[in-house]
C-alpha cells in the first residue's frame, strides 16, 4: 500500500499533473509590466521624454515621424490592445493647460491616428495598436497618467479582469470574514494537540501537534495581539474541505468573489492536501475539536491553485493575484514543479524554469502589495530550494523533525535573494504507522486517506508542505502584532521578525543547513513592539471599516541634475478616484534627497515637480498617501535614475593672424539650451594647450592665440564636465 507519508512528499504530484504541454503554451502570454484590479493599467515609464526622439527608445524598424514636443510614448503590451478598450489620458503641462493630443501607432510601428482634445482624452482601441505618444500644447513639466480600461466584450483581458467585481479590500471585507481574537491564556483544549494526545489513529503515541510545542506557538498567542485576529492568509493548494468540523468557528474561512475570479469558485479538496496545509495554518483553536492552528484567529483564503484538471504555471499566477487582490496578508504556496515542469504538491525543483514568466511578476506584485509570500523548499533532496520557494523575496521554508534536526526528504534552505527557515515538517519515516514523527492536521473528507486512520478527517503527513504553513501562521501571528495594516514595509518587518526570533541551529548564525534557524513563534512574535491598529484594520462587529486605497505613480525613469522630475500620481477607493488628499512624493538615495507635495484633484490625480538637485545615481522616487480616518494609507515606488546633463560646446574661429580669435560657447543640452556661466574651457591649438577661458553670464568666452598659435590647422575646445554637467568638446 501506499502510504500517506510519501504520498505527500512525493506522489502527490502525480495526482496533480496536467502534463507540460497543458502547462507551457501560456507562458508567453502572462504580461511583463502592468497589472491592476481597478481597470486601471499601470504603465512603466514613458519610453521618452525628449523632443525629437521620443521613438529612438523603441524597437521600430523605422521611427514613425516626430509629433511635436515632449511626447511620451508608450507601448501597450500586447494584451491591453483589445479592440474598443477605453484609453483615458489625464493630466497638465507646465502650463496648466490640458490640451493633450495622442498619436497612435500599429504594432508594426506604422503611423495609424491621431485624436486629441482640449479636455482629458478618451479614445477606444483598436486591435493592434501599439504606441501610443501623448503630448500637450507646452510640453515641458508635463505629467500625464494613461489608463486604459477594461475592452467592452469578448475574453476578459487578464489585465482588466477584476474590474466589474472590487474584491475585499486588506483587513477585511469580502464577505466580512473576520475572526474575533480569542483568549488562550488559559491554554487550549483540542484533543489532538497535547504531547499525551494519541490523535486520530490511536495506534502509535504520544505525539500530539508536536510542531506546535517545538515553534512555542501557545506561548505567542498568550502575547498581546498575537493570534492573527483580522489577517487573512491565503492558502494555494489543492483546495479547502470548507464542511470540516475545525473550519466551522465564525469567520475562519474566507472566499474569493466567484463573479471576479470564475476560475476560482470551486474549491472541494479532493486530494486532501489543502485541508491539511490550511489546519496547519490556522485550524478553529480552542474550540474542543481536533487541532490547533498555528495561528488560530486568523482567517483563511483557500485558493485551488492546482485544481485535478488545471494546474498551471499561468493559474498559480492568477491565484496569486487573486489572493492580493482580495486581502491576503500572507499567502502560502505548499507546492513547486517537478523536473518535468509540471505543477503539484510536493515537489518545487523547475530546473527548465519558464513558468516563472509566468510567476515572477506576480510574486512582485503581491510583495509591493505588502503580502508575505511563503513556500515549501520543495522534497527532492536538494541543496537549494525549488521554485517558487526560489523567487525573489519568497520565504522559502525547510522541514525540520521533532529533535529539530533536517529531514532527509527536504531541499535545503538556499536561497539567492530570498528569506530562508525552518520549520516543522516530520522526519520522513517510511514507515505508515510511525504517526509521533508527522505532522498532525486536518484532513479533507473528500479526499481517500492513504493510510488506513481509523479517524475521518484528520492526518498525519510530512513534507516541506507542512513545515511551510507553520511559517505562513506565525507571519499571520506577526503581522497581527505589527497592525494588520498592509503594506511593503509591514511585511518586510515580519519576515525581519521571522529571522530574528528563529532559532539558532547547527553553526552560529546562517548557514545552509538550517537558513536562518527554525522559526520561533513566540521569538517572532517579540521580535516587533505591538503596533495598535489605528486605521481600523481589524473590522469590529459594530465599527466601520476602513478603506483600502490604491496609488498609482508615474514619472520618467531618470532625470538630469539640473531639471525637475514630472511626477504624477493618482489615488484610488475601488473604482473611485479620491480627491483632496494629500500626496508627499519623495526621492531618495546615495547621493541625498529632494521632496514636494502635492493635493489630488478632482480627478484623483496630482502632479508636481521634484528638483533634482543631486548627485548622479540611483534614486527610489516614493508616493506616499498616509491615509486618514476613513481611508487606509498606501505608496507606490519606483527607481529614478538621476544624470548629469549633457552640454554642447561650440568654436569658432574668426579673423586672421593679428586679429585672430576663438569664439567659445557652452551650453546645456536641453531643448531651450542656456548658457552655462562661470565654466572652465580648455583650449588647444594642433594638439597643444594654449589657455583657459572662463565662460561669462551668456555661457560664452572669446581667446586671442599668439605666437606660433596663430597659424594652428586646428583648434579645440574642451568642458572637463563638473557634478553636475557632462564634459563636452569641440573643434574648429
Ligand atoms: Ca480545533
Ligand atoms: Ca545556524
Amino acid at each position: 500500500m501506499l502510504h500517506v507519508s510519501r504520498l505527500t512528499r512525493a506522489g502527490l504530484a502525480a495526482a496533480l499533473v496536467l502534463g507540460v504541454g497543458a502547462a507551457l503554451p501560456s507562458l508567453a502570454a502572462e504580461p511583463a509590466v502592468y497589472s491592476d484590479d481597478s481597470g486601471f493599467i499601470e504603465l512603466p515609464a514613458p519610453l521618452a521624454s525628449t523632443s525629437d526622439y521620443a521613438f529612438d527608445f523603441l524597437t521600430c524598424p523605422e521611427a514613425p515621424p516626430n509629433q511635436g514636443v515632449d511626447a511620451w510614448v508608450y507601448a501597450l503590451p500586447e494584451e491591453v490592445a483589445l479592440g474598443g478598450a477605453p484609453v483615458t489620458v489625464t493630466g497638465t503641462d507646465a502650463a496648466g493647460t490640458t490640451d493633450i493630443t495622442a498619436f497612435v501607432y500599429d504594432d508594426d510601428c506604422t503611423y495609424d491616428r491621431v485624436v486629441s482634445s482640449d479636455a482629458a482624452l478618451t479614445f477606444p482601441l483598436e486591435d493592434d495598436d501599439r504606441y501610443i505618444a501623448v503630448t500637450t500644447a507646452v510640453g515641458m513639466g508635463t505629467a500625464l497618467l494613461l489608463e486604459v480600461g477594461a475592452a467592452p466584450t469578448g475574453e476578459p483581458s487578464p489585465t482588466t479582469s477584476p474590474t466589474s467585481s472590487p474584491s475585499a479590500p486588506p483587513g477585511g471585507g469580502g464577505g466580512g470574514e473576520v475572526m474575533t481574537r480569542g483568549d488562550y491564556s488559559g491554554g487550549v483544549n483540542d484533543p489532538f494537540y497535547p504531547e499525551a494526545s494519541t490523535g486520530p489513529v490511536g495506534e502509535i503515541g504520544p505525539g500530539g501537534q508536536w510542531g506546535m510545542r517545538v515553534i512555542r506557538a501557545e506561548q505567542a498567542w498568550q502575547q498581546p495581539q498575537a493570534t492573527g485576529a483580522g489577517i487573512r492568509v491565503a492558502v494555494l493548494d489543492s483546495g479547502l474541505d470548507v464542511t470540516h468540523e475545525d473550519f466551522q468557528c465564525p469567520g475562519k474561512i474566507a472566499r474569493l468573489d466567484s463573479t471576479a475570479y470564475p476560475r476560482f469558485a470551486d474549491v472541494t479538496d479532493t486530494d486532501g492536501h489543502g485541508t491539511h496545509v490550511a489546519g496547519i495554518v490556522g485550524a478553529c483553536t480552542g474550540n474542543g475539536t481536533g487541532v490547533v492552528g498555528t495561528a488560530p484567529d486568523a482567517t483563511i483564503l483557500p485558493i485551488q491553485a492546482l485544481s485535478p484538471d488545471d494546474a498551471t504555471a499561468d493559474r498559480l499566477a492568477e491565484a496569486i493575484r487573486a489572493a492580493v487582490d482580495s486581502g491576503a496578508h500572507v499567502i502560502n504556496m505548499s507546492l513547486g514543479f517537478s523536473a518535468a515542469g509540471v505543477p503539484g504538491t510536493g515537489s518545487a525543483v523547475a530546473l527548465l524554469g519558464g513558468f516563472a514568466d509566468d510567476i515572477d511578476p506576480a510574486i512582485e506584485y503581491a510583495v509591493a502589495q505588502g503580502v508575505v509570500v511563503v513556500a515549501a523548499a520543495g522534497n527532492e533532496s536538494f541543496p537549494v530550494c525549488g521554485y517558487p520557494a526560489l523567487a525573489d523575496d519568497v520565504v522559502c521554508v525547510g522541514s525540520t523533525d521533532r529533535r529539530d534536526l533536517n529531514a532527509w526528504y527536504g531541499n535545503f534552505p538556499v536561497t539567492p535573494t530570498g528569506i530562508a527557515l525552518m520549520a516543522p515538517g516530520g522526519s520522513g519515516q517510511v514507515f505508515c504507522d510511525v504517526q509521533s514523527e508527522n505532522v498532525l492536521s486536518t484532513y479533507s473528507t473528500q479526499a481517500e486517506n492513504g493510510c488506513a486512520y481509523p479517524a475521518e478527517g484528520y492526518a498525519g503527513l510530512d513534507g516541506t508542505s507542512m513545515a511551510s504553513p507553520h511559517v505562513a501562521g506565525v507571519a499571520a501571528l506577526v503581522y497581527d502584532r505589527l497592525g494588520g495594516q498592509r503594506s511593503a514595509a509591514a511585511a518586510a518587518a515580519v519576515k525581519q521578525a521571522l529571522v530574528d526570533g528563529a532559532v539558532d541551529l547547527y553553526t552560529p548564525g546562517y548557514d545552509p543547513m538550517s537558513g536562518e534557524g527554525r522559526v520561533d513563534a513566540l521569538g517572532a512574535v517579540q521580535a516587533v513592539t505591538a503596533v495598535t491598529p489605528t486605521a481600523t484594520p481589524t473590522p469590529s462587529p459594530t465599527g466601520s471599516t476602513s478603506a483600502a486605497t490604491d496609488l498609482a505613480l508615474i514619472a520618467p525613469g531618470t532625470g538630469s541634475t539640473t531639471d525637475s522630475l514630472p511626477v504624477a500620481a493618482r489615488l484610488s477607493q475601488g473604482d473611485e478616484r479620491v480627491s483632496g488628499a494629500p500626496v508627499e512624493f519623495a526621492l531618495a538615495g546615495p547621493g541625498g534627497s529632494s521632496s514636494t507635495a502635492g493635493t489630488t484633484d478632482a480627478d484623483g490625480v496630482t502632479t508636481a515637480e521634484l528638483p533634482l538637485d543631486l548627485a548622479p545615481g540611483s534614486y527610489t522616487l516614493t508616493a506616499t498617501y498616509a491615509g486618514d480616518s476613513g481611508r487606509q494609507g498606501s505608496s507606490a515606488e519606483q527607481a529614478v535614475v538621476v544624470v548629469r546633463d549633457a552640454t554642447a560646446t561650440t568654436l569658432a574661429v574668426e579673423g586672421k593672424g593679428g586679429n585672430r580669435t576663438l569664439s567659445v560657447t557652452l551650453v546645456d543640452a536641453d531643448d531651450t539650451p542656456t548658457g552655462l556661466a562661470g565654466r572652465s574651457v580648455v583650449l588647444f591649438a594642433d594638439g597643444r594647450e594654449i589657455g583657459t577661458v572662463t565662460t561669462g553670464a551668456d555661457g560664452s568666452a572669446r581667446f586671442a592665440p599668439t605666437g606660433r598659435d596663430r597659424g594652428a590647422k586646428a583648434y579645440e575646445a574642451r568642458f572637463a564636465g563638473d557634478d553636475s554637467y557632462e564634459g563636452s568638446t569641440a573643434t574648429a
